[in-house]
């Protein structure tokens, strides 16, 4: 049989439309696929040829028999174009709990692209958790000379954090003033107020902001 230009056209037209077609539901299998569409998978932005990082990781290791994508914890978990923010991260999805068919998770003003290390997420992810007043122990510990506090607060706050000897005196105040929400570190030299080194015992580290109180002991090893 000849195939008259009619008959190429309408073949042309019915395999792009099937690769359209496949392109557009993967598009549908990623969370937030919409934002970037073609271009969170392939380099060129209309589809098609190349893959970019992510499009690679996914085609090599993420497609099930049917060409499906497989979102879930494990390509989520991957950073493939190695901007510092997994894929889950960049997608708004962290822990790749979305499946097809779910709204989209998240922020989508925060959707970053998984396959350009140029489109990154800056902004706290917007499904996490909303932060909360936090204190950690001291690292290292038992120390010597010197150990470092690492606490969370969950708004701009007055802050006060005070080192304690083990008969509950004040021997440091190593903090008291305003500080933005976020997670802050701050280290202990092992000396008191007068700038005397104090001996080898425990010392308790307290955080004070509004109503909230919380104290962690640390032992001091000479
Ligand atoms: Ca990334
Ligand atoms: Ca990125």
């Amino acid at each position: 049989m000849r195939l008259s230009i009619n008959n190429i056209i309408v073949l042309f037209l019915l395999v792009t439309s099937a690769s359209l077609m496949a392109r557009s539901k993967r598009v549908g299998q990623i969370p937030n696929g919409g934002k970037f569409s073609c271009a969170t998978c392939h380099v060129d932005p209309a589809g098609g040829g190349a893959r970019n990082v992510f499009g690679q990781e996914v085609e090599q290791n993420y497609l099930d028999g049917s060409g499906n994508v497989i979102w879930g914890a494990a390509l989520a978990a991957l950073d493939s174009d190695g901007d510092g923010k997994t894929n889950g991260e960049e997608l708004q999805d962290p822990n790749g709990a979305w499946r097809s068919g779910d709204p989209n998770p998240g922020d989508v003003a925060l959707v970053s692209n998984p396959g350009d290390p140029n489109s990154t997420t800056n902004v706290q992810l917007a499904t996490s958790m909303p932060l909360r007043f936090a204190l950690k122990q001291n690292y290292p510990n038992p120390f010597n000379p010197s150990t470092t506090l690492s606490f969370v607060i969950p708004q701009s706050a007055q802050v006060r954090l005070t080192i304690y000897n083990s008969f509950g005196r004040p021997i440091r105040e190593l903090l008291n003033g305003a500080l933005p929400p976020g997670e802050h570190t701050i280290a202990w030299n092992g000396l008191n107020d007068a700038g005397e080194s104090v001996g080898s015992g425990v010392y308790l580290a307290k955080l004070e902001s509004g109503d909230f109180s919380r104290t962690v002991r640390m032992l001091m090893i000479k």
